[in-house]
């Protein structure tokens, strides 16, 4: 049964949920880890992707209360903060010229709506007009068009003429109703991400897709979130890349639960890169995972391992990430890429090379 598996991942042919929970359970690591670089390696040779991105949290204040966030503060308790876009544009000016990628994602706040994240949009163009735009999660557009009682088509084409090129991945935890209740209530069953991922697409507005793992999930709740992830890119083709990211305890309501071993962490990507047949890119993103594990994972199925980050993200050192102050520069990233024998190949929020 096993070999059966692994010569239909080997021969191109795609994996059922069930074949897939076999090769995790079954399959010994190191061959698990094989099938996914082999993977890896077909695909895109030894080429290690990254970007010189920065980016911007202009909000911890949220409506939510999700029980893994460790982000979301209230006005006037310690490390809460609402940047206005001057100081996101103060901000700005400290970066470098050579950033391609300005990632926007935060808190959902209370009263912003589609007039304030427009104008934040062209603000930031205005200072880094060569670099393109990835932001929001599907649930900060929810509340955004609620706010401003618009459709979610018409608030998409409004960002979108505003600069918006891609929307970030984040907020599809796991594409489970009984988990997101547990986890994450307010934050809408998993049909609300779906539908605003699928009517981005269809307005030509690409998007990534996150999975947060290793917190009251089983395996099986993974495998079903990527069978969704799966079949919505059979349709659409509209993801970019795909992200595992791993639960971090600290500072949340879910610190009780250990987080799960690098074993397991190696093992969800490999199993990612062999079950998403038709997603180019796995992203080990370092500012969760931290630089050294992520360097490992390009050996697990990987291809992408983010950007330089300018220590603007405090998602993860907040919830206990080793990276306190997320910040690597160009040639850092490169050489990392190289020390794991791969060849470093910059590129820009639609994986275009970049020649330099
Ligand atoms: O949805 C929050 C996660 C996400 C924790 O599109 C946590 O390239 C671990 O959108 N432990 C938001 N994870 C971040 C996001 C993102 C991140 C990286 C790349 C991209 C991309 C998008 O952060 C949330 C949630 O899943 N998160 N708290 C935590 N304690």
């Amino acid at each position: 049964m096993l070999n059966r598996i692994v010569d239909k991942v080997l021969s191109n042919q795609r994996i059922t949920e069930k074949e897939a929970l076999i090769l995790y359970n079954q399959l010994p690591l190191s061959k698990l880890v094989e099938l996914a670089h082999y993977i890896k390696t077909y695909r895109f040779d030894k080429q290690v992707f990254f970007i010189q991105n920065v980016h911007i949290e202009p909000t911890n204040s949220c409506v939510h209360r999700c029980k893994f966030c460790s982000f979301h503060k209230q006005p006037g308790e310690e490390l809460f903060w609402e940047y206005s876009i001057e100081e996101i544009q103060n901000f700005l000016k400290t970066i470098p010229k050579t950033i391609q990628e300005i990632h926007i994602t935060g808190g959902v706040h209370p009263r912003r709506d589609i007039g304030w994240y427009r104008e934040l949009l062209f603000a930031v163009k205005e200072i880094h007009p060569q670099a393109q735009i990835k932001a929001f999660t599907a649930i900060e557009i929810h509340y955004m068009a609620k706010l401003s009682s618009l459709s979610i088509s018409d608030t998409l084409t409004m960002l979108k003429n505003a600069g918006l090129n891609s929307l970030a991945g984040g907020g599809a935890e796991i594409l489970n109703d009984k988990i997101r209740m547990q986890l994450c209530p307010e934050k809408g069953q998993s049909s609300l991400w779906i539908a605003i991922h699928k009517e981005a697409h269809s307005l030509g507005i690409p998007s990534n897709a996150t999975m947060l793992y290793g917190h009251i999930e089983k395996i099986e709740h993974r495998i079903e979130h990527m069978a969704i992830i799966r079949s919505i890119q059979d349709e659409t083709h509209g993801f970019h890349a795909f992200i595992p990211l791993k639960f971090r305890n600290q500072n949340n309501y879910l610190s009780h639960v250990n987080e799960v071993s690098f074993i397991e962490d190696v093992k969800t990507f490999a199993l990612a890169r062999i079950f998403l047949d038709n997603m180019d890119h796995i992203k080990a993103y370092w500012p969760m995972i931290g630089k050294d594990k992520a360097a490992f994972l390009l050996h697990a199925g990987a291809d992408d391992i983010d950007g330089t980050i300018y220590n603007s993200t405090r998602i993860y050192s907040m919830s206990g990430s080793e990276e306190q102050k997320p910040s690597i520069t160009k040639n850092e990233l490169m050489e990392i890429i190289i020390r794991e024998k791969f060849v470093p190949v910059e590129r820009n929020i639609f994986y275009q090379k970049l020649n330099n």
